[in-house]
């Protein structure tokens, strides 16, 4: 691939894809931007964590009794600061927050997209300068522009997105996105602070060599997700799977996406539906893996983005990636489903 490929810039590609709409105003492509803008703020601090004195607790949990990091607030803050003033946005649901955050300026009334967030994700990885990542999603707004949001702005299907995506934090920062003409993703040259266009139209392999899940829950899972693990394992000789697990959705999403595998969060008798919320981190992911030819489901034979939700912090079982291997994780669950429920 050509350096300068690369001389395309994120607002730059985003302008010509909106040319592709005929009535589109330009506010997705802004919306993009302050996006971008923001996860650059959360970048900046990133890098730096070890010399900011912002690594740690904050001492707080949020709604969903988890610890806060000092990074999961700061990046919380940058992304809704940004996107209230963005004018684009009339309101947000995060991780980090209980209900809707709405902004107290007409301005964002006048937004016609609603944005759910994953801010930081990955805590456990924070403080160890291992990968951590920005999930969003974009919707339309249901309620009428110019009136206050609520909740049935946020509780909409993964398939009524208008756009999804994330930033990874890593040894490389990048942005990779959707509108539902594919996937493509930016990588940020801190030379000159931009995402420049460095991956075209990402495609994932029908199938893969890497199985991405937290084996420490294998006791805990249901048998027909053990029997799948295990088939990873036996098959190593003649395919050679490897198992990959670093903890942050991102990172594993993104590693099993550019070369082919499969992530899992199961089940377990703790967590009966899995770990991960479904408005702010299944959704975008299965819009992505949709768009480069993979699959996202729950275990169950349900395409993630069909699910319609109940409350915004919703969690979903989630199994995604490459198409054959999301498929032959189900036909296993279905197969020990069948042998321990006959007729
Ligand atoms: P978080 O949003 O609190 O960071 O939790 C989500 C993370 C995902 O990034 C990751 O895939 C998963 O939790 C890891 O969970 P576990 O430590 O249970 O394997
Ligand atoms: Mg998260």
């Amino acid at each position: 691939m050509s350096k300068y490929y690369k001389t395309q810039m994120l607002n730059e590609f985003i302008l010509n894809q909106q040319n592709a709409f005929p009535y589109a105003k330009g506010d997705l492509t802004r919306l993009l931007y302050h996006l971008s803008l923001a996860s650059k703020l959360v970048n900046r601090e990133v890098n730096m964590a070890g010399l900011a004195e912002i690594l740690g607790e904050t001492g707080r949990t949020n709604i969903q009794g988890e610890d806060v990091k000092k990074l999961d607030e700061f990046a919380n803050e940058q992304f809704i600061k940004i996107m209230s003033s963005s004018g684009m946005v009339c309101g947000l649901a995060s991780e980090e927050n209980n209900g809707i955050v709405t902004f107290d300026n007409s301005l964002s009334r006048e937004g016609k997209y609603i944005v759910c967030l994953d801010p930081l994700d990955g805590s456990s990885n924070i403080d160890v300068n291992v990968s951590i990542g920005t999930i969003f999603s974009i919707y339309h707004r249901k309620t009428p522009i110019g009136s206050l949001p609520d909740e049935s702005d946020i509780l909409q299907p993964g398939i009524r997105q208008v756009a999804a995506g994330y930033i990874i934090y890593g040894s490389s920062t990048m942005l990779v996105y959707t509108t539902g003409l594919g996937v493509t993703g930016f990588t940020l040259d801190p030379s000159i602070g931009e995402f420049c266009l460095s991956h075209f139209q990402i495609q994932t392999p029908d199938s893969g060599l890497i199985y991405s899940v937290n084996e420490g829950n294998y006791n805990d899972f249901s048998p027909g997700v053990r029997k799948y693990i295990d088939y990873c394992k036996s098959n190593k000789d003649k395919k050679s799977l490897s198992g990959r697990y670093i903890g942050s959705l991102v990172s594993d999403f993104h590693r099993n996406l550019m070369k082919g595998g499969i992530y899992m969060y199961p089940p377990t008798a703790a967590q009966p539906s899995g770990k991960l919320r479904l408005l702010y981190e299944c959704n975008p992911m299965a819009f992505l893996a949709e768009q480069a030819g993979g699959k996202a489901k729950d275990g169950q034979g349900n395409r993630i983005m069909e699910i319609v939700p109940q409350e915004i912090h919703q969690r979903v079982p989630f199994f995604t990636g490459s198409r054959d291997m999301v498929d032959k994780v189900e036909e296993f669950i279905r197969r020990e489903t069948k042998t321990t429920n006959p007729g």
